[in-house]
């Protein structure tokens, strides 16, 4: 039965399990963030299902009251749009890290992207793998020295807008953890799009690479002027280097999800005749 909620706060979506993250982790912003969108929208936590990969920020699920899915590294993808092509009538929500959705689980991000599946992705950056303490991830920046790149990084930087904008990803935002109320809202408006939105979230790790004082130095919110439907103006946003956009780049509202598209298959469809199929090849 479904559990709703009359006038539910951020509190209503907090499991019990207290989270494990270092004193100063981005990721609790995020967290709260999300806690607020989900109480914005009044969603019900026994229809909703937050999906993740490995990683500090992967372990998202056990902190939410909802449903949740701790898969495997790079993986959470696969398992959230199996899951609302399944069940449309569900919340999905995919969650990670840069090392997740950028690096070992890139491929799935590409093919996601173009199916356009009704689910919202959330993807904390720290520009790190923080799990296993420190090692460079696709977001690095050019030249970083860690453990992993004692003579600097020689790899050029990912860039996770530009590259979803040109995916034709249909919700295209970027937050910052430090500001958990206009994250909240992205978290809102995304779970809201009808199609897949990827939210790009700026989200230190005071541990292994402190980044908060150059993002608050960095980040800027994209002005009330800009045109949401133009994807050229986008991308000029997204390709900025100095300062780190906040906001909606992007948003298409009227394309049709690949959900949606295979339920109306399945309705419009006869019974399959697999015997006289077969008979082709007899
Ligand atoms: C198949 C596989 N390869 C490698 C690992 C080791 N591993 C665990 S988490 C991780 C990277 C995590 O980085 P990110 O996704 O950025 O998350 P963060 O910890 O920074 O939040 C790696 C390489 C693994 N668990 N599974
Ligand atoms: S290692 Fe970094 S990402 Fe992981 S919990 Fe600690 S601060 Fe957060
Ligand atoms: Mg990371």
């Amino acid at each position: 039965m479904t559990q709703t909620l009359i006038n539910p706060t951020p509190k209503d979506y907090k499991s019990e399990v207290k989270p494990t993250w270092c004193p100063g982790c981005g990721d609790f912003g995020v967290l709260n963030a999300v806690y607020r969108g989900m109480a914005g929208l009044k969603l019900a936590p026994d229809q909703t299902v937050v999906v993740s990969g490995i990683g500090c920020s992967s372990r998202f699920p056990h902190f939410l009251k909802t449903f949740g899915f701790h898969s495997v590294h790079g993986r959470a993808l696969p398992v959230a749009q199996g899951l609302k092509m399944a069940r449309p009538d569900l919340t999905v929500l995919a969650v990670g890290g840069d090392g997740d959705y950028f690096s070992i689980g890139a491929g799935h991000l590409l093919h996601a992207a173009l199916r356009n599946i009704d689910i919202t992705v959330v993807v904390m950056d720290n520009e790190i793998y923080g799990l296993t303490k420190g090692q460079t991830s696709p977001t690095s920046p050019q030249g970083h020295v860690t453990k992993s790149t004692p003579y600097g990084l020689l790899a050029s930087q990912f860039n996770p807008i530009s590259t979803v904008l040109s995916l034709n990803v249909s919700f295209v935002a970027r937050g910052y953890s430090a500001r958990p109320k206009e994250l909240a809202a992205l978290v809102e408006q995304g779970i809201q799009h009808k199609g897949f939105s990827f939210i790009h979230v700026l989200s230190p790790c005071p541990t292994f690479y402190h980044t908060f004082d150059a993002w608050d130095a960095a980040v800027t919110p994209i002005s009330e002027e800009h045109d949401r439907s133009d994807r050229g103006k986008a991308m000029l946003l997204a390709m900025e280097t100095e300062k780190q956009y906040t906001g909606i780049f992007y948003e298409e509202k009227e394309r049709p999800t690949m959900d949606q598209a295979a339920h109306q298959l399945v309705q419009q469809s006869k019974e399959f005749d697999i015997a006289a199929y077969m008979q082709r090849y007899a």
